[in-house]
């Protein structure tokens, strides 16, 4: 398929959107995916934080057979604990181009009071990305012969230069709208193949009320960090005020960032933009 990157159209694979569509059921139902193999390579789907059965985990060569081009797969098993997951493709470096999604399982009864959510997953990205500056030597970055052999790993996302929330690069963000005031709860997921991330939302603070989709104790903070795979859970008062903020994203480790916007409904004012490295553009 191909995904729009702020005009650009980029080649890349996925679930017919990236992320792929969202898969939402409540706690005891069954999950049901047909998986039609349209790819040039084997493929599976792994089931992020849920417990299926082995056979519909997903992780080939070890709970289930890969799943050939051209070939078909129903993934079913039942989902009795609420919380929020991912799925994603587990073959090879699938997961690195679209292939992923959320998954969120609702509780039969739900305890948190809150007026609208959005699921934010935060992905690093290198697909139609032409300037792979960790891959090409450079003055700096001596050929390979001569490096350590660390740089040939990208440590720390440095093969993914763009970082993107929901499918979407800085340029053109995600906008998130909410009435001032409005209870908001974000499902915050880091999908990254290579990034750890720093998340926070400007002038707001945000209770964290599940880590990985089990309930903990609420606790405010300012920002959130999250490794590979986990997901937060938080609430976040809109600003009584109003006004247009910014969702910011930054990577661990290294230069980049990502953002959505959260705006109060009657506020049309656009934070400037900011460039890759953070500083004004
Ligand atoms: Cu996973």
């Amino acid at each position: 398929m191909r995904m729009d990157l702020a005009g650009h159209a980029v080649p890349t694979w996925g679930y017919g959107t990236v992320p792929g569509p969202e898969i939402r059921l409540r706690a005891g139902d069954t999950l049901r995916v047909q998986l039609q193999n349209e790819l040039t390579e084997d493929t599976t789907v792994h089931w992020h934080g849920l417990a299926p059965p082995n056979g519909m985990d997903g992780v080939p060569g070890i709970t289930q057979d890969p799943v050939a081009p051209g070939e078909g797969f129903t993934y079913e098993f039942e989902t009795p604990i609420p919380g929020s997951f991912m799925y994603h493709a587990h073959v090879g470096m699938q997961l690195d181009r679209g292939l992923y999604g959320p998954l969120i399982v609702e509780p039969r009864t739900e305890e948190l009071a809150y007026d609208r959510e959005y699921t934010l997953m935060l992905d690093d990205w290198r697909d139609g990305i032409d300037a792979h500056a960790a891959h090409t030597p450079t003055a700096e970055e001596p050929a390979e012969t001569d490096a350590d052999p660390g740089d040939d790993v990208s440590f720390g996302g440095r093969a993914y230069p763009l970082l993107l929330v929901n499918g979407r690069p800085p340029e053109d963000p995600a906008v998130l709208e909410a009435r001032p005031g409005d209870r908001v709860r974000l499902r915050v997921m880091n999908i990254a193949a290579d990034t750890g991330f720093r998340f926070a939302v400007a002038g707001h603070r945000l209770t964290v009320t599940h880590t990985d989709g089990m309930p903990v104790e609420p606790t405010t903070v300012d920002a959130l960090r999250l490794g590979m795979g986990e997901r937060y859970d938080v609430l976040v008062d809109a600003a009584p005020s109003g006004g247009v903020w910014q969702i910011g994203v930054q990577p661990e480790g290294r230069d980049g960032w990502g953002r959505a916007l959260l705006r109060c409904t009657g506020s049309d004012a656009t934070p400037p933009h900011r460039s890759r490295t953070g500083r004004p553009s």
